[in-house]
């Protein structure tokens, strides 16, 4: 007979998960008990806020596909988790968190630890089950499985009372989490290439649904780009969807780190094949920014039902839509181009000498862009770029590439600080071999600056970078330039990151003048974990769409 924790922790490992992270509490004690004893096969990380357990496990999916956990005592460190299911939910991320719960007997009776934390998950989770009966286990699992695995993928939340946990189950029965089901085929896709060829500025905007799915291959979004000159932009989400040195991919579109050309292809194509859920406010400056021409979305979204944009809509995987694309673009007749291509290198040309000149000037103090044009060259291909909520972020957009799907992570859709660290430990936890850069603003990183703790611990090869401007410089400029300059409550004032990291074990090196740059790449790129600290001036405004973003804070 197993019992409720041994039988969960088995059906963990059974279903592949590798990792669990999370903070103890007695309403899991007894979970912890089971997992000591399968720690060769499911590793356990502990953690020093529940909101890193669950975009540490976040991030494991994004970056590898694999479904992780994270485990939270019930109340306060449920609570804790919220910002990190919420960040999952609108990034669409699957992980499971199994969470404690009050003593079945003490339920309803405003207990210690109790709260309503299903209607707190209300609208952050896909689906959240409260675990009654021991043998009601393996149904549960199933089924918690099924909703965060079909789309639109998100957080699944089981959980179980404290005292259920030793209890037996009568009957073992093993779960698995579903296989993705292949689809037939979809009708209208000869439709679309013929769009495609009578497109005379086509384009395509690579989206987060895309590339989570399993059936997505990066090949033929490049068969498709090339045969029909369609420029590929991306979302947050999608970056690395196609290579960002590929000659077919524009980069990121929109708010936050888009590159203008991106943005410009939005504006301009003639038809823009929207491959998943993120045509929304993010990519189009809240709708200001809007595609002139034809736009069909491919989306299995619910999100797109509700988008106040007029388009065409597609209900499939658009993934598998994308492979039969392919399949018919390589022998469709494509059509020359020429004018098309043309335009797009002048905006390249336009935005790479933008970037260049920016990289390139005098600074007071260091110049973050060239920091991050030199980090660039000198990381692997297969880098992970994750970034943080604010201004900073635009280095990790415009001078960091990534080169394949799920490469870059970023909060994109909650707009959230206090993912990059998290998701920085859960990404290297789960792709060891590859280089993983966390690029957070001061005040990103002083939201979970305590996690240095396990990235020490856990002796993470993490490089981390703080863009420090000792202000919540985006707000800072959008007083400077929409309050008449009123200032007020952005300025900050910082520990020495140097100590403190130093105080948590970390070697710590302070950037402060262009002249440290190379030595400072070269600190951080030596083996085991580094932290960089680049003092910026608050006032030098970094590359980006400037029209659009005022634009958009303006309506
Ligand atoms: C949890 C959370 N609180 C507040 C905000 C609003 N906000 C967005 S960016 C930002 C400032 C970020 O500061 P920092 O990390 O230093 O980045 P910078 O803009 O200075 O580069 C704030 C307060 C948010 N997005 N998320």
């Amino acid at each position: 007979m197993k019992t409720v924790a041994e039988y969960l922790a088995e059906a963990l490992i059974a279903a592949g998960v590798e990792r669990a992270y999370g903070i103890v509490g007695t309403s899991v004690l007894d979970f912890y008990d089971a997992l000591s004893a399968h720690s060769g096969k499911l590793e356990v990380i502990t953690v020093r806020h529940e909101q890193t357990a669950v975009s540490a496990a976040d991030a494991e999916f994004r970056s590898s596909g694999k479904l992780s956990c994270a485990i939270v005592h019930a109340g306060p460190g449920f609570l804790n988790s919220a910002i990190s299911l919420g960040i999952a939910m609108k990034d669409r991320v699957p992980l499971l968190l199994i969470s404690g719960g009050v003593k079945r007997r003490l339920r309803g009776t405003d207990a210690w630890l109790e709260v309503e934390q299903k209607s707190v998950a209300d609208g952050l989770v896909k689906v959240y089950e409260v675990v009654n009966d021991e043998n009601d286990l393996p149904e549960v699992l199933s089924k918690v499985y099924e909703s965060m695995l079909t789309w639109p993928y998100g957080p699944g939340v089981i959980e179980i009372p404290e005292d259920l946990w030793g209890a037996e189950l009568s009957l073992v029965k093993q779960v698995e989490p579903p296989q993705p089901q292949a689809l037939g085929d979809v009708q209208e896709t000869d439709n679309l290439i013929e769009k495609m060829k009578n497109a005379e500025q086509p384009a395509i905007l690579a989206c987060g649904e895309l590339v989570r799915r399993p059936d997505f291959n990066p090949e033929n979004l490049k068969v498709l780009s090339e045969r029909f000159s369609a420029y590929v932009i991306t979302s947050g989400n999608g970056r690395g969807a196609i290579p960002e040195d590929d000659a077919m991919c524009a980069g990121r579109v929109g708010f936050g780190g888009g590159s203008l050309t991106a943005d410009r292809i939005l504006e301009d194509c003639d038809f823009l094949l929207v491959l998943g859920n993120e045509l929304d406010d993010v990519t189009t400056y809240g709708y200001t920014l809007i595609p002139r021409g034809d736009v069909v979305v491919i989306s299995e979204d619910p999100s797109a039902d509700v988008r106040p944009l007029y388009y065409t809509q597609i209900r499939a995987d658009p993934a598998h839509v994308l492979n039969e694309l392919a399949k018919k673009a390589r022998h469709a007749e494509t059509g020359d181009r020429e004018e098309w291509v043309k335009r797009v290198r002048s905006y390249t040309d336009i935005w790479s000498s933008t970037l260049s000149s920016f990289s390139s000037k005098e600074t007071k103090l260091v110049n973050p862009a060239r920091f991050f044009d030199v980090l660039n060259e000198k990381l692997d291909r297969d880098r992970i770029v994750v970034g943080g909520q604010g201004t900073h972020v635009i280095f990790a957009n415009n001078n960091l590439k990534v080169f394949s799907p799920g490469s870059y992570l970023a909060a994109t859709n909650l707009g959230a600080m206090s993912y990059a660290l998290p998701a920085g430990i859960g990404a290297k936890k789960a792709n060891p071999e590859r280089d993983v850069v966390v690029v957070a603003g001061d005040g990103e990183i002083m939201m979970t600056i305590q996690e240095l703790e396990t990235v020490k611990r856990e002796n993470l090869n993490l490089k981390i970078v703080i863009v420090n401007d000792n202000s919540y410089r985006v707000l800072y400029i959008k007083q400077l330039l929409q309050k008449q300059g009123r200032v007020f409550q952005t300025i900050l004032e910082n520990p020495d990151f140097v100590t403190l990291s130093e105080s948590f074990g970390i070697p710590a090196m302070r950037i402060d003048g262009n002249d440290q740059i190379e030595e400072g790449v070269e600190f951080i790129i030596q083996d085991g974990a580094r932290l960089v600290e680049l003092v910026i001036d608050r006032d030098e405004i970094p590359p980006l769409n400037l029209n659009a973003t005022l634009k958009m804070g303006s309506v």
